[in-house]
């Protein structure tokens, strides 16, 4: 640990927390056997995937059964580990519990941690994880213990730079801490692996707090519980805040890139007044002056009844989904491709902003034109190293509450408004992504490293580490591995085709949107606020485990 880093009383209590392993794990890999299911495909464009995946498509998934397994524990291995893309709570657990899964095995197994996510990889730059340097870090939020990055090992030069590093280091297993990019980066470095004979092993382990990373065999990445508590306290604190002073709007942007998982579940801890789902956006093709037009109903209703104040919750996705925005950002990210040389002569903001309208269709550039100088800057920042909007810097918030005003003045003109309409707007994303985990996720990503030492063991190669039946206690659990080639299909990235793990998106027809459809009409009228407050670790289990909404109805069809 950093010297300047000091534990604060809870986080020294938290240090003694001892994750309880799913019982098929307990006894170590010695003691563990891995069944095989039926041959796998990916969920889409197959014939393309296996294409690109001929060594690794279509592997069984594995499901672990107790059986004596003495192979896993003869020989001693080594293992690399990385944390890649953006923090979430419970990335120091993956590593205690993969750490502990090896030792267990075979006192000599041995850990090292690359630096700074997937570069570190590249630069051989790496720390040598003991008992020692790990233990301060057991329960705690952050990825400061190895730090995290967010580069794309993708160039033939930075295949070679891997192989070369992962043999010097004598590595025969890579333990990928990510979300579906760095995911979909962890499958494409075990198929080079096996077309190069390279003895070694790649394990993803799902991490993302956005949610979206999820799909039959698993049930959640981690880090979305741990989150989704923290921006509900936050946003629950404000309710409060609204329904005492009774003055303001408060526009809040939720973290969770494009899925709105995250806006979803803070909807229901919290009641708050409004709340705007990116994917039914995009269903039901609404535009900006929709979306406009329903906030504004919302308020002018409210302000009708004497309350001009409320609570609205955003998804920084959103402005991906609206129609004309989304072909507006696809535009985008072509010319800024294909012009990038010309754009990074330019000087200024505004000068870029000129030259990039003269390349856009004339419905384009009259929208890009059309938008707060400051939103249509923001929309031509670079895209991130997988080919992403970096949606967390479009400050969507601000648009709308422009936008709202606007049209509020206009009514207030026709004397359709009288009411107050004053905003205060909120981007809550980095306050949650290195809380302390919870109770859950810190159980949840211990037994997820463990598992991914387990599959490491075994020599399984091209798997993200899958844990099942969470909604039941960790005791049963259920554990093994399911191919990372099943969960892809092909998208436009830089404007390429790329094979890459889909995002799993609110689902529409499920019970949880259901539910919120149901009762958000109520939401909006009312002050149904509900105030969750801080994450519990100690007390009742009804009160310290108990997990997200969405999970619950996910998993048990609630
Ligand atoms: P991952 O997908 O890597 O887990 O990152 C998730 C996230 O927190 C998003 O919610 C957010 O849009 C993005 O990272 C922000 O990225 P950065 O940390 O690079 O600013």
């Amino acid at each position: 640990m950093n010297k300047a880093t000091k534990f604060s009383e809870l986080q020294a209590e938290r240090l003694k927390f001892k994750p309880e392993l799913p019982e098929i794990l307990k006894k170590g890999a010695g003691f563990i056997q891995a069944i095989k299911g039926k041959a796998t495909s990916s969920i889409a464009d197959q014939e393309k995937v296996k294409d690109i995946f001929p060594n690794t498509y279509g592997l069984p998934s594995i499901t672990f059964k107790k059986g004596k397994n003495a192979l896993t524990t003869k020989k001693a291995i080594k293992v690399g580990v990385v944390l890649s893309g953006g923090q979430a709570p419970g990335g120091h657990n993956v590593i205690a519990g993969l750490f502990d899964g090896l030792k267990k095995a075979n006192k000599k197994n041995a850990l090292i941690g690359f630096l700074g996510g997937p570069l570190g990889i590249l630069e051989n730059k790496f720390k040598v994880i003991t008992e020692e340097n790990l233990k301060s870090y057991r329960n705690t939020g952050g990825f400061d213990f190895i730090q995290s990055g967010r580069t794309k090992i993708e160039t033939p030069e930075q295949f070679l730079a891997t192989k070369n590093n992962c043999e010097k280091n004598k590595i025969d297993a890579l333990v990928v801490i990510g979300g579906d990019d760095s995911n979909t980066n962890a499958a494409l470095i075990a198929e080079y692996a096996k077309k190069e004979n390279l003895p070694m092993s790649v394990i993803g382990v799902p991490k993302t707090i956005d949610g979206d990373l999820k799909n039959k065999f698993i049930e959640t990445s981690f880090g979305f519980d741990t989150a989704t508590k923290i921006y509900s306290e936050l946003v629950g604190n404000i309710c409060r805040d609204v329904n005492s002073a009774q003055k303001y709007w408060h526009f809040v942007r939720l973290m969770g890139r494009s899925a709105s998982h995250i806006t979803l579940e803070v909807a229901f801890k919290t009641q708050s007044n409004i709340t705007l789902i990116g994917e039914e956006v995009l269903e039901t093709k609404m535009t900006l002056a929709k979306i406009v037009k329903n906030i504004t109903d919302i308020i002018i209703s409210r302000s009708k009844a004497g309350k001009n104040f409320g609570v609205a919750l955003i998804p920084e996705g959103l402005i991906e989904f609206i129609p004309e925005m989304k072909e507006l950002i696809s535009a985008l990210n072509d010319t800024l491709v294909q012009n990038a040389e010309t754009i990074e002569k330019l000087n200024s903001p505004q000068e870029k902003k000129d030259f990039v309208c003269s390349k856009l269709p004339s419905n384009l550039a009259e929208l890009m034109k059309s938008l707060p100088d400051v939103i249509a800057f923001q929309l031509m920042l670079d895209r991130d190293p997988h080919g992403n909007v970096q949606v967390s810097l479009i400050e969507t918030e601000k648009l709308l509450v422009e936008m709202v005003r606007k049209k509020l003045t206009e009514f207030q003109k026709e004397n359709k408004f009288d009411g107050k309409f004053l905003p205060i707007t909120h981007f809550f994303g980095y306050e949650g992504r290195c809380g302390i985990p919870s109770n859950f996720d810190a159980v949840y990503t211990y037994s997820l490293g463990y598992n991914a030492a387990v599959l490491a063991l075994n020599g399984f190669t091209g798997y993200l580490s899958s844990v099942r039946k969470l909604t039941k206690p960790s005791k049963q659990w259920e554990c093994g591995g399911v191919p990372l080639t099943m969960m892809m299909n092909i998208e436009k990235r830089h404007g390429k085709e790329k094979p890459v793990i889909q995002k799993a998106l609110v689902d529409l027809k499920g019970k949880l949107f259901k539910e919120f459809v149901k009762k958000r009409d109520i939401w909006a009228k009312s002050e149904s606020y509900v105030f969750p407050g801080p994450i519990q670790f100690f007390g009742p289990a009804e009160v310290t485990n108990i997990t997200t909404k969405t999970l619950c109805y996910e998993s048990s069809g609630k």
